[in-house]
């Protein structure tokens, strides 16, 4: 049996993310309690992972004791300006704590502006919407980066800007006012402008700031190869779902389905490329579903997939995923803001873990310039419109009590961070059932 480590680069980031809403609690002052509250949700989020009475403390202890040395958290829009004209010091100065807690535990902060929540005032001003909002969003960024400098030079301005328009404007399970897919775009364009706003507003603030955003990346496989149709529907799904932002950024012109948006500030305003990545879809033509351009999808026959299908274990799409962000950004430094399985038993966690870092391993040998790799997530939190169904924690929570519950997954990953790689003894430990994919004899 061979014995080997895949060492990754010194001074790569290994962390976990979370976001505001999802970890708080208690977080009343934007859309997504009202979401909660209307019953579009499988649960309400409650007291969260009670992040704002304090917990916090407890779970960046975990962190630091298990070897992680970055953690991406989110800060919360509708608490730092609960109306458009008072910003909430006191607020403020909690991110602060939280910032300067994670710095005294050795773990480098990236902080993430905006993370599919809204104040309840800008939602009442239809929110992304319309072009009122770029100032808005410029002027809130301004203020909290002042304010949180002196602890992060790591920015991400927005997370996963397709998702928040796909799903809210196009699908439906996120807060949104006015639907379709015009108005998807025309959000997304919002979301491009405010985030170019952003990226120099920071510059100005903190010349020395690496500044990006999270991108969910999905790739697509045709079901059938040799079937004209089904790659066809699989190339349209790619570009609607994943060039957007990338798109704008590369060229000032975004590219979505319904044809090009003008976006000349948002070129090149990233320093870095955040990568989300969950699954690959197979995609095939299916004439039942004009909705949804006539594509179906779904996951192979034969895949690993999680509790509640949410996503199956295809290693290979976040090479290829890597790769595709190479190829369009030379020489741009990558970082892996989230990758992770919904799993309440952590029986398949642990080889998700394996071989996606497996694949992140081989890419570095390419010598393709990934940085970092944050797992989502440190605790179990909630899932949006699925409530507390998933479970993406190394640590499980139980929402009653409050306790965290260390999953086999912790101390693999503790092992991971600590030796800046993964050795063959460790997937023998944690995973045995993929030794052979990872270290082939
Ligand atoms: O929990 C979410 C996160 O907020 C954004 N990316 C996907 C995760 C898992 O669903």
């Amino acid at each position: 049996m061979p014995q080997a480590t895949y060492h990754f680069p010194k001074g790569f980031l290994w962390g976990t993310a979370t976001s505001s809403h999802q970890m708080e609690g208690n977080n009343t002052n934007n859309n997504w309690h009202k979401w909660e509250e209307e019953g579009h949700t499988a649960h309400k989020s409650g007291l969260a992972a009670d992040w704002w009475g304090g917990r916090w403390r407890e779970d960046f202890d975990r962190a630091a004791e298990t070897g992680q040395n970055a953690h991406r958290l989110s800060v919360e829009w509708s608490r730092i300006q609960p109306t458009p004209d008072i910003w909430d010091e006191d607020a403020i100065e909690k991110y602060r704590s939280m910032l300067r807690g994670l710095k005294e535990r050795g773990i480098t902060p990236m902080v993430t502006l905006h993370h599919f929540t809204d104040p309840l005032w800008l939602g009442e001003m239809d929110a992304w919407e319309t072009e009122k909002v770029i100032p808005l969003f410029e002027k809130y960024v301004r203020k909290t980066v002042d304010a949180l400098k002196e602890y992060c030079t790591l920015w991400c301005t927005v997370n996963e800007p397709n998702v928040y328009a796909l799903q809210g404007y196009v699908i439906g399970d996120f807060p949104a006012r006015h639907k379709g897919l015009k108005m998807a775009m025309t959000v997304l364009a919002n979301t491009l402008h405010g985030h170019a706003a952003a990226y120099r507003a920071i510059h100005e603030i903190q010349p020395e700031a690496r500044v990006g955003y999270a991108h969910h990346h999905r790739p697509t496989a045709a079901k059938r190869s040799w079937f004209p149709l089904d790659v066809l529907m699989s190339k349209i799904r790619f570009n609607a779902v994943n060039l957007g932002f990338p798109s704008g950024i590369s060229t000032g012109v975004m590219k979505t389905p319904i044809g090009g948006f003008s976006v000349p500030d948002a070129k090149g305003t990233q320093d870095y490329l955040g990568i989300n990545y969950y699954s690959t879809d197979t995609i095939s033509f299916n004439l039942s579903k004009p909705g949804q351009l006539f594509t179906h999808h779904e996951y192979p026959k034969d895949a690993d997939v999680s509790d509640h299908g949410f996503a199956a274990n295809i290693p290979a799409g976040l090479f290829a995923t890597i790769k595709w962000a190479v190829r369009r950004y030379p020489n741009l430094p990558i970082i892996i803001t989230e990758n992770g399985i919904e799993d309440s038993t952590d029986r398949m966690r642990p080889r998700y873990l394996a071989q996606h870092l497996h694949q992140i391993w081989r890419a570095v040998n390419f010598n393709w310039p990934v940085k970092g790799y944050f797992h989502w997530s440190l605790v179990d939190n909630f899932e949006w419109e699925r409530g507390w169904n998933q479970r993406f924690g190394l640590w499980g929570l139980d929402i009653d009590t409050q306790k965290r519950i260390r999953r086999p997954s912790v101390d693999f990953y503790a092992e991971i961070c600590k030796e800046n790689g993964l050795s063959s003894e460790m997937v023998q430990k944690y995973c045995p059932e993929v030794f052979e994919k990872i270290f082939p004899s």
